[in-house]
């Protein structure tokens, strides 16, 4: 079994991104595993920028990521789903890091599958220059996401390189991540369907002809809640399509591009899949603020292509 290390030396990835993935970003997911095992539940007196009421696990689970990248002296700033603002670390920082730091904590205490969701810009020559506000997916150099289930698994996409499935193997005095599979591709046509925001059925009929479209050609449905562990099953299974639309009560979908769309994008482009907001590429949305919302259909081409064909924006 190849270590991420030696894996990441194998495909030649640059040593900065190296260094912040093996020694900043690994060591962070393997403590929110165990923040998240060790957590009691329950919920903190603060609420996200979102009005959400946090969880204790969401402000912990966010003090750890934030801990460990501003230690690394490697990040110019941080985004977090969890934080209202940008927060600057390092002025000459190599990277900007975008993250969600535990998405579906709301399923924690149903024992369900969450994970964390993490995208990094370079800031390139004139870093103290940098802003997200402006940025568009497509300019991420490495996004992935974590699983914490029954394994904690790890995809990363390298543009250029794929996709890459890691899991966390545990002996009794280390801790590491190992390849298992990759590059991974996702199949043309579903065979899969997550289908999120159900409700939207309710005012958009044509999302329900799909969905029943789906149920009639015999797609399996596997949706959990958990956008990370509903993605993982795409890579894992090769084939698959996820959908939050928008609807009435959430004109521009529930789900944020900075934190969650667009590292996921650029894992299921690099897979050979498609992601949309409806229209046109979420990697090519324009980042106006950092907690801005868009709708999502991904995964399989040929699926993406027909919701986004019915439920156009
Ligand atoms: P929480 O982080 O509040 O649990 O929400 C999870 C999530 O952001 C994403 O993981 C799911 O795909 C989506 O929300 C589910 O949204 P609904 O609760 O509207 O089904």
């Amino acid at each position: 079994m190849t270590n991420l290390s030696t894996f990441l030396n194998s495909l030649k990835i640059d040593s900065r991104s190296s260094l912040l993935l093996n020694n900043v970003l690994a060591p962070a997911f393997i403590k929110i595993r165990s923040t998240i095992e060790s957590s009691k539940g329950g919920f903190s007196d603060t609420q996200n920028s979102s009005g959400e009421k946090q969880l204790k696990l969401d402000v912990a689970t966010n003090n750890v990521l934030v801990d460990f990248l501003e230690k690394s002296q490697l990040v110019h700033s941080l985004a977090s789903e969890e934080l209202d603002e940008v927060l600057k670390c390092n002025e000459r920082g190599d990277f900007a890091v975008a993250f969600d730091p535990l998405d579906g904590s709301s399923l924690v205490d149903a024992n369900m599958a969450v994970g964390t969701i993490f995208g990094v810009y370079s800031t390139g020559n004139n870093p103290e220059n940098f802003t997200f506000i402006g940025q568009k997916g497509r300019n991420q150099v490495l996004s992935g996401i974590v699983v914490y289930g029954p394994k904690t698994t790890m995809l990363l996409a390298f543009p250029g390189h794929g996709v890459h499935l890691f899991e966390l193997v545990l002996n009794n005095s280390s801790a590491e991540f190992v390849h298992v599979n990759g590059p991974i591709s996702i199949a043309q046509d579903a065979k899969y369907f997550a289908p999120g925001n159900a409700r939207a059925c309710a005012d958009r009929p044509e999302y329900l002809e799909v969905i029943n479209d789906w149920i009639n050609r015999g797609l399996t449905l596997r949706y959990s809640g958990g956008m990370v562990p509903d993605i993982a099953h795409i890579f894992v299974k090769g084939s698959g399509v996820l959908t939050y639309p928008s609807y009435s009560a959430a004109p521009n979908g529930k789900l944020r591009l900075l934190f969650e769309c667009n590292p996921i994008s650029l894992l299921i482009e690099e897979a050979g899949g498609v992601s949309a907001d409806g229209n046109i590429a979420v990697l090519d949305l324009k980042i106006n603020e950092i907690h801005q919302r868009t709708p999502i259909f991904c995964g399989s081409k040929n699926a993406v292509n027909e919701v986004c064909n019915k439920l156009r924006r």
